[in-house]
């Protein structure tokens, strides 16, 4: 309960124990009448999910947080929520002590980290030279269902790899423990969440933020889109949140895909 993790947000907080998925718990919430702004928080998860079904690893002393949203908002600018959670993550991370920066559009990644795998938790360990650009730090997950013009409900799923040892954690991952020590995870949510309230009030300063803490901006970039691979310099983040990259053909406007930071030559 919310008396219980001694969260002050401006959302109500429902804290497990242990859970298979917060985005799970946010989304079985967000089919229930009562239409409250919640704040699913769990120290486990076993079932946990990535982007596009790929498997989570959320062991007990993380930050697994979901954000059950119903913003009067169309869906197009869903994108804008997410990088405000990279954003507000990232600045969580910060003020915790750890340099770390947003792989586009929402990997929050450790540049200088003695784990900087190549492919720096993109689940393809050989890919070779591509990805470089940091251990994989948290990483964010958005569901959301709407009309045309309406959003009905919108689950932003943050986890964080907290106090808990890289040793538990895929390779190429890092965490706060390892890179520089145990925080105290309720002063760290409740930074995290001022911030992403913050950010919601004033969504024209996203953009700006998303852009200072960027590792993407200035890199050449290869990234899979469903519509096929793109590879260039990455030039901008653009509304509601698509990276625009040089490439030999022209500028690109990449609205979804998966991102990997290419060494430059
Ligand atoms: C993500 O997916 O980065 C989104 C992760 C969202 C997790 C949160 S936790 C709270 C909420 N509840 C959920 O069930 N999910 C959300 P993606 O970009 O697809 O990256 C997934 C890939 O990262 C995997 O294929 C692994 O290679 C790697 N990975 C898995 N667990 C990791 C971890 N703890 N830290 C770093 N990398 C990890």
């Amino acid at each position: 309960s919310a008396v219980e993790f001694g969260l002050d947000a401006p959302y109500r907080v429902e804290y497990h124990d242990s859970i298979g998925s917060t985005n799970d718990r946010a989304r079985e919430l967000a089919a229930s009448a009562d239409r409250d702004e919640v704040v699913v928080l769990a120290d486990e998860q076993t079932g946990s999910r990535g982007r596009l079904d790929r498997e989570w690893t959320a062991p007990s002393g993380g930050i697994w947080a979901s954000l059950l949203l119903a913003p009067e908002r169309p869906p197009a600018h869903v994108p804008l929520f997410t990088l405000a959670a990279a954003v507000a993550t990232t600045s969580a991370c910060r003020e915790a002590g750890v340099d770390a920066r947003i792989k586009w559009p929402n990997d929050v990644l450790v540049p200088g980290s003695t784990v900087d795998d190549a492919t720096a938790g993109t689940g393809r360990e050989s890919a070779g030279e591509r990805g470089r650009g940091g251990a994989k730090l948290a990483g964010i997950l958005t569901e959301m269902e709407g009309e045309a013009d309406r959003v009905s409900w919108l689950v932003v799923g943050i986890g964080v790899n907290a106090n808990v040892a890289r040793e538990s954690l895929p390779v190429g991952a890092t965490s706060l423990r390892a890179e520089t020590g145990d925080v105290d995870r309720r002063v760290f949510v409740q930074r995290l969440l001022e911030r992403f309230h913050e950010l919601r009030e004033a969504p024209e300063s996203v953009l700006p933020a998303w852009r200072e803490y960027s590792a993407t901006l200035g890199r050449r970039v290869r990234v899979e889109t469903p519509g096929g691979v793109v590879e260039g310099e990455a030039v901008d983040v653009t509304f509601p949140g698509a990276l625009i990259v040089r490439t030999p053909d022209g500028e690109r406007t990449v609205h979804a895909g998966d991102c990997e930071h290419l060494r430059t030559a």
